[in-house]
């Protein structure tokens, strides 16, 4: 058994604990490597169920605005142009004038239109070119419904003070990806904005979610529109939108076509690794490459899809 070495004698002792020290520094090694990753992953599940979290908020948030409002806002998404449909600009501008005057019997509505912002500058500048509507998309819904409206009631869109947000958006992460003008809401640590998608009822006819499936089906800056499958190079310059999910992805073997949170709507986040789905292509095998699915939904419960899955 060893004793106290005094200070003062240290020929014999310098050795002695240099071994000792240098088996610790070994076992700090080794205990460091075998946890490390168990703390990687610890951080990394923190991180996605605080986006879990925010979803959640901005759920509670959209079911606020549908009880002053009476219903969900407007998602952005169109029908394909062609046979019944107008343009986009004509089907998005029918539906935001709607919902607006239903909401805003005094509004102005030649006056009162959206506003774009210079993140660079700050300046604003309402939308005087018809056609810029259209550069409004479903990752920029919740930005611009959530943030409020103006108590001018003749200019609730474009007045200024009064605003009151549905939900409080940490302004860090409201960014303009597509640089139109418009903010997108990224959650923390992602790349990938949060998407809203509106459920569509029509004469008490459940249509889900198939106005969004026309959208990101003939979008064709984010799609191939050939192989059936999401072309990588372009989300360097251009939002991406993932196609809505469906139930049984959520609860497999659930029914074939039928759409996950069918008559509400469906918020959705790439998560972490900024991709939606597998790899950002269309889901045609639903349980394929789970291994990449760490998105997150609202009605996903605060679970990435691959959890949701296994369970
Ligand atoms: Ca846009
Ligand atoms: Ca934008
Ligand atoms: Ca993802």
């Amino acid at each position: 058994m060893r004793t106290r070495i005094p200070k003062s004698d240290s020929r014999n002792a310098n050795g002695f604990t240099l071994v000792e020290l240098a088996v610790v520094i070994v076992i700090i090694a080794i205990l460091a490597a075998m946890l490390l990753p168990a703390i990687g992953g610890v951080i990394r599940k923190a991180k996605i169920a605080k986006i879990g979290v925010e979803i959640s908020l901005i759920e509670q948030a959209l079911e606020k605005y549908k009880l002053e409002f009476g219903e969900f806002p407007p998602d952005f998404t169109t029908y394909a142009e062609g046979g019944d449909f107008p343009s986009r600009r004509v089907q998005l501008d029918n539906e935001f004038q709607t919902h607006m005057a239903r909401n805003f019997r005094r509004r102005i509505h030649n006056s009162d239109a959206p506003v774009m912002v210079d993140l660079e500058t700050g300046d604003t500048a309402q939308v005087t070119e018809p056609h810029l509507i259209e550069n409004l998309d479903p990752s920029e819904a919740l930005p611009f419904w959530l943030g409020g409206f103006s108590n001018d009631p003749q200019a609730p869109i474009s007045g200024s003070g009064g605003r009151q947000p549905f939900f409080e958006f940490d302004k860090t992460r409201l960014m303009d990806q597509d640089g139109d003008g418009f903010l997108e809401y990224y959650p923390a640590g992602s790349t990938a904005p949060y998407v809203y998608y509106r459920a569509q009822i029509n004469n008490s006819e459940d249509l889900a979610y198939e106005r969004a499936f026309s959208f990101i089906s003939t979008t064709d800056r984010n799609h191939d529109g050939g192989s059936g499958q999401w072309s990588e190079a372009v989300t360097a310059f251009s939002n991406v939108y993932p196609i809505p999910y469906f139930a049984d992805r959520v609860a497999p073997g659930s029914g074939a076509n039928a759409a996950a949170a069918p008559r509400t709507f469906q918020i959705i986040s790439a998560s972490l690794d900024g991709k939606f789905g597998p790899g950002n292509r269309v889901i045609t095998d639903r349980v394929a490459n789970l291994d990449e699915e760490d998105d997150l939904t609202n009605f996903s419960q605060g679970k990435t899809m691959k959890d949701l899955v296994q369970d």
